[in-house]
């Protein structure tokens, strides 16, 4: 199991932050084996003094931000490098302790301060840290050069995963030629997405906070259990702070249940007049060390809810909760999966708009920022593991299955505590009619089950009902299908039989709830063709439309959600059937409306109406 916590840097009265957000220098290393960087040290001394740098944004994929087609399309090591002046204190106080985090380096990554190896990391999307005390308090420096080495790569056994192929045909290829192959649907964008902070925290330290929450009538129930590093000897302080900032509850000691009477429970947006109620727990850590007395503080939201699963229901506080929802992509123009909060706030308006209440996280754990939002909005998440393409029998070896658990590991460590996050998804169509994949996804959900008991787990499945080894281990069946897209094309007319039956023989093997998961077209906003053509915004809303009466007449018996595919249009690799990027979005890449988008809002309000 994971050493340590991976707590968000918030700052408190003991802690400090500084984000390293802007610009860096950067170099990719497009030597023959890609290793010069290595073979050159270029850690050693300041980068520029190695050969020419670009100045790359962070956080920012580093791929559409230029004008070289081939560092768009770059397979291999980057170089990024900052040089900082930390605060004097931060490099004199030896009660301090420096903590580099990076929350997301797509995909392995290597990091260096003043050329000293601090930290590796491998998957693209969940923080990392290192404690850099040492190295900023050693020396008469108060600045501080970090660099970061990070290849995209994709191997079998990564995740997701992805092959290079090497194209050795001298008639057809220059020598030593390859590309990555990948059999999931999204540009395997990447750099620095998410910003690099340094935040200091005193030496001895909370490490990690978890909180689950229970309703006993209209008590809420609090369990947290917080851990200390750095001393043996320490009191544990905790309070609960209403929304006006009133203490409702006080414990004493690292564990413990709180109980909130007449408690204001955390509800989905539109469920209840009041939804996303967040109370905060402080936490207060105080320490007897060599140093003298030592305290460290830290506030934790919170949100008093239950999740539950039934044969036909998902509850959330007792009540049948409907996901009426998207799925989405950390995509834009020219930052690619960088995190951006205009667009991030854009996003959730349009939710608001729309009158959606959830959202998948598909492919990949999102930023924690947007987690964020979500437990404020009261829009509900199922968390998505970067479990996509897992098509090959070799990523179903036990190399493989290693680090999915310790993925999920990382993933549930991040996100435990997140109100809205109601479900873990480990998973996306994955080939789980391989003969490996019945080991694989037992072995996977129990893991899950393991370290969070307090929320459902599934994987969303392509499969045929009757080939799946997978879904015998999962608590909601989830399934993506594209009639009348993928096949059956231009023939909407068959598409309420095959859902209908989609249904009815999957409810029938399992009786356990289900979402459709994915569904959606193409449309390239402006086409108009009536009657419907492929990849006009008619085509669109009528095979929405389609799915709509077979949705509607299922809803009253055991399908618990919708989410369409996809929120907004994104980018893609480059193939025939995609005409920059996947235009299966309700809304374009730039968030502007398309026709099924106003369908959508209409029905989601309907929807909302029915069940307020
Ligand atoms: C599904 C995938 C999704 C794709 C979508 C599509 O889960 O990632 O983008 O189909 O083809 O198979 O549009």
């Amino acid at each position: 199991l994971l050493q340590g916590g991976m707590l968000y840097p918030r700052e408190s009265r003991s802690r400090e932050r500084k984000e390293l957000d802007g610009l860096w220098s950067f170099r990719a290393d497009f030597s023959d084996n890609r290793r010069q960087g290595f073979e050159q040290q270029w850690y050693r001394a300041p980068l520029r003094e190695s050969g020419p740098t670009l100045d790359m944004p962070v956080p920012s994929s580093f791929n559409d931000v230029g004008q070289d087609g081939q560092l768009r399309s770059f397979v291999g090591w980057v170089w990024y490098e900052r040089e900082i002046t930390l605060p004097q204190r931060w490099a004199e106080d030896l009660g301090a302790r420096v903590v580099l985090r990076i929350g997301s380096a797509h995909y392995y990554a290597i990091v260096w301060v003043n050329g000293v190896h601090v930290v590796e990391h491998e998957g693209g999307h969940l923080p990392f840290e290192a404690d850099i005390s040492k190295l900023v308090q050693s020396g008469p420096l108060s600045s501080c050069r970090i660099t970061i080495a990070i290849n995209n790569t994709l191997s079998p056994h990564t995740l997701p995963p992805g092959t290079i192929l090497y194209k050795t045909d001298p008639s057809m290829y220059p020598k030593g030629y390859f590309v990555q192959n990948t059999k999931f649907d999204f540009f395997n964008y990447a750099g620095l997405h998410r910003s690099v902070v340094l935040y200091t925290t005193p030496t001895t330290y909370i490490d990690d906070i978890t909180v689950t929450t229970d309703v006993d009538q209209d008590i809420g129930l609090v369990n947290y259990q917080v851990i200390v590093q750095g001393s043996d000897h320490f009191q544990v302080d905790v309070s609960l702070l209403d929304e006006e900032g009133k203490v409702v509850a006080k414990g004493a000691g690292a564990e413990g249940q709180l109980q909130v009477p007449s408690a204001h429970l955390w509800w989905p947006y539109l469920m209840h007049e009041h939804p996303a109620y967040l109370y905060s727990l402080e936490v207060k850590m105080m320490a007897q060390t060599a140093m003298g007395p030592v305290s460290d503080f830290y506030t934790l939201p919170v949100g008093i809810r239950t999740v539950a699963v039934t044969e036909s229901q998902f509850l959330i506080n007792g009540k049948p909760f409907y996901f009426r929802g998207v799925n989405k992509h950390e995509d834009a123009d020219i930052r690619g999966k960088g995190f951006d909060w205009p667009l991030l706030v854009k996003d959730f308006n349009l939710l608001r708009w729309l009158g959606a209440n959830a959202f998948r996280t598909s492919h990949y754990p999102y930023a924690e920022e947007v987690l964020q939002l979500c437990d404020r909005y009261g829009i509900v998440v199922i968390d998505e593991s970067p479990g996509v393409g897992i098509a090959l029998v070799e990523s179903f070896s036990n190399v493989s299955l290693q680090h999915h658990l310790e993925v999920m590991e990382e993933m549930i460590r991040r996100d435990k505590n997140h109100p809205a996050v109601v479900m873990w998804s480990v998973a996306n169509e994955p080939a789980s009619f391989l003969k490996p994949a019945g080991y694989y996804f037992k072995t996977l959900i129990a893991h899950t089950k393991a370290l969070d008991p307090s929320r459902p787990v599934t994987f969303v499945t392509n499969t045929n009902y009757e080939a799946d080894l997978g879904a015998p281990y999962v608590d909601v069946i989830c399934v993506n299908s594209y009639y009348s897209w993928y096949h059956d094309y231009g023939h909407m007319e068959v598409i309420q039989l095959q859902l209908a039956t989609q249904f009815e023989n999957w409810y029938k093997a399992y009786q356990k709830p289900m979402i459709q998961s994915e569904y959606g077209a193409d449309a390239i906003e402006g086409f108009h063709e009536d009657p419907p053509l492929m990849f006009s915004e008619e085509y669109q809303k009528g095979l929405l439309k389609q799915y709509h009466v077979v949705l509607d007449q299922k809803r009253k018996e055991y399908v618990v959600g919708e989410l369409i595919w996809n929120f907004a249009d994104f980018m893609t690799n480059q193939s025939p059937v995609r005409m920059i990027g996947n235009r299966k979005g309700i809304f374009t890449r730039q968030r502007q409306p398309k026709s099924a988008a106003f369908l959508l809002r209409e029905r989601y309000w309907k929807l909302a109406n029915e069940t307020r």
